[in-house]
């Protein structure tokens, strides 16, 4: 029998950043990422509770550590860019999404798979982080 067979998946891997407000953050998942051959789309969340010029400055701020990277802001709350995240998803392909507590991203699966219905959390006044809901299953 050949010893040649090559069984390892080799998944296209886009992960997705959802900037809460730390640009260090921002440019750690970059940073992270850049190690592996992925392509890094960043995610502006909840864009309803923004201003058009704070999303611009956002933006602009965020290109500055990530020049070549697709910035797209939206919301799920007004489905504001939805449909841009929708063009970027090809079936049979892996994505993964990463972020801080609360930023939306449960939202943004349940938005986007339609009645997967994941459980969201509100956002905890004091910390300003969600409840985290979603734990790693052992
Ligand atoms: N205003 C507004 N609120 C949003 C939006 N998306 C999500 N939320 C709210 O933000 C809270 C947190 O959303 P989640 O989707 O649970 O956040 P998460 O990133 O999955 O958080 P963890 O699971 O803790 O990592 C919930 O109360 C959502 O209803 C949005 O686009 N706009
Ligand atoms: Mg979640």
């Amino acid at each position: 029998m050949s010893q040649n067979h090559s069984v390892t998946p080799n998944p296209q891997l886009v992960s997705w950043l959802l900037t809460g407000n730390s640009l260090r953050r921002l440019e750690r998942y970059l940073v992270m990422i850049n190690e592996y051959d992925i392509t890094p789309i960043v995610l502006l969340s909840k864009c309803d509770l923004m201003e058009q010029g704070q999303i611009t400055e956002k933006i602009d701020s965020a290109r500055e550590i990530a020049p070549n990277v697709s910035i797209l802001p939206f919301s799920n709350e007004s489905g504001t860019g939805l449909d841009q995240i929708q063009a970027r998803l090809q079936p049979r392909k892996t994505y993964c999404m990463v972020g801080s507590s609360g930023v939306g991203k449960t939202t943004l699966l349940n938005r986007l798979l339609g009645g997967a219905d994941l459980e969201t959390n509100p956002v905890r006044e004091k910390t300003a982080k969600g409840g985290t809901p979603q734990r790693a299953v052992n």
